[in-house]
């Protein structure tokens, strides 16, 4: 049975509310620290060895030797033909969703003018070149590739390099749906690749050890992203300063904040949907209606025990880090959802629109009862990479901008100068760097 979690009479206009609820809601844990230390030495191997090293993981962690470490392009042809054209529809239909919304977020360039002949200029610049993570094993997402690569695309990113994890069952290649999506993506550079090496790699960049690798197996990138284990998420933050990387993404969440109008049939699909990710996956609905609260949590043991990764979904939602929450009103748990933070929020309620606006803290926000996280997962054309445990306090979707650079470029003519020369020099006399001063005035000597 999923836990309960009874708020109700609670007080939550308080100044410690919010700690108090993060204290009470429940949230995996996920201990990075201790993946860290065993996989730096994994990335000094790689460092030091390049695809030597490479291989010696694949062989210790994925079971195969792969012979070529980069992807040859007959396989990634060979993968597309082999699609099963209903998986090739619909990816297609994602990538053309996706890069409709991803192209309207590019920034427009900024030009101020604070006075006259002084100008500020903001430009958006793509990095040079991304590596892009995909795993294998459990998670074989080739939505996952979409999500990664159309955002880079968007950004205008130049290079862009995937790694995923060299399968045993086919031949030390990464998984086929993989490799297709890809090729339907127009990716070329496609490593065989997995985990925290893969990290490594990219951070790094590689030197061949056999000869169909070349001199040069990967060149360094300036961005990892993409989602992975622990030890991915350790690995990325290692190289992080080396490289920019997206979120550490932990196990996957969903909150539902529901009200008595909601569909308890469409609650306990959508708690179910992401609950079938990871037995650490967290479902969390939050409800002021006994009522839907009793019928959801007699659902979830249904569909529990009916769908293909029962087990899964089961240890999901009856783990700690699930709960049926029950306040007194759509405001207290406005409140609560706000505090979780949750990767997906699902608002089910009257003027679901309205409520979604008030609220602060989530990766993304699923109105009314048309928008599972499902159709985000896949079709909606917004992003599936998303912060987790609540980092969305602070971070937010993968898109074209983790992708982007603002950079400033300022022209100021004679005149705009010489008209703050002496503002310039009187802080920086006060800061006792007067050449900093003399660089200005000694333009007007
Ligand atoms: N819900 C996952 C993404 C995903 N779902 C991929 C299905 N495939 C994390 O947002
Ligand atoms: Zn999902």
């Amino acid at each position: 049975m999923i836990q309960r979690i009874d708020l109700r009479g609670r007080e939550f206009a308080t100044p410690d509310a919010r700690r108090d609820l993060l204290a009470i809601l429940p949230r995996a844990e996920v201990r990075v620290d201790d993946a860290v230390r065993a996989v730096e030495p994994m990335l000094h191997q790689v460092r030091e060895q390049g695809a030597a090293a490479l291989r010696d993981h694949a062989e210790r962690f994925d079971g195969v030797r792969p012979e070529h470490l980069r992807v040859p392009a007959a396989a990634l042809a060979t993968a597309l033909e082999g699609l099963d054209p209903a998986v090739r529809d619909g990816l297609t239909e994602a990538i053309r969703r996706v890069r409709a919304v991803h192209a309207a977020q590019v920034p427009a360039e900024h030009v101020t003018e604070p006075a006259p002949g002084a100008v500020v200029r903001q430009r958006y610049v793509p990095v040079r070149r991304v590596g892009l993570y995909a795993p294998g094993g459990l998670a074989v997402y080739p939505s996952s590739v979409v999500m990664n690569v159309v955002a880079a695309q968007e950004a205008g990113v130049p290079g862009i390099a995937l790694a995923s994890p060299p399968q045993k069952d086919h031949g030390g290649l990464p998984h086929p749906t993989i490799l297709a999506a890809c090729a339907l993506l127009g990716v070329e550079e496609v490593f065989a690749v997995g985990g925290a090496s893969a990290v490594a790699m990219f951070a790094y960049g590689a030197a061949g050890s056999e000869p169909q690798d070349g001199a040069t197996l990967c060149e360094p990138v300036d961005v990892v992203t993409g989602p992975g284990n622990v030890y991915v998420a350790a690995a990325k933050r290692l190289v992080r300063g080396v490289v920019g990387i997206d979120a550490e993404a932990g196990p996957t969440e969903i909150a539902v904040l529901a009200d008595d109008t909601a569909d308890p049939a469409h609650v306990a699909l959508d708690l179910v949907s992401q609950a079938e990710h990871d037995p650490m996956a967290a479902a969390v609905l939050v409800t002021d209606s006994p009522e839907l609260a009793d019928d959801v949590a007699g659902r979830l043991g249904e569909l529990a025990a009916a769908t293909k990764h029962g087990r899964r979904v089961a240890t999901a939602l009856e783990g700690p880090q699930s709960a049926i929450v029950l306040v007194d009103d759509v405001a207290a748990g406005l409140a609560v959802v706000d505090a979780y933070g949750a990767e997906h929020l699902e608002i089910q309620t009257r003027d679901a629109a309205a409520l979604a606006d008030r609220v602060r803290n989530a990766g993304a926000i699923f109105v009314g009862p048309w928008s599972p996280v499902s159709l985000g997962d896949y079709l909606a054309g917004s992003n599936h990479v998303l912060p987790t445990g609540g980092t969305a306090r602070f971070a937010s979707a993968l898109g074209v901008h983790s992708f982007l650079k603002p950079v400033q470029v300022i022209q100021y003519t004679a005149d705009a100068l010489r008209e703050v020369a002496g503002k310039i020099s009187a802080v920086a006399d006060d800061e006792d760097l007067p050449a900093h001063g003399e660089a200005v005035r000694g333009r007007f000597a």
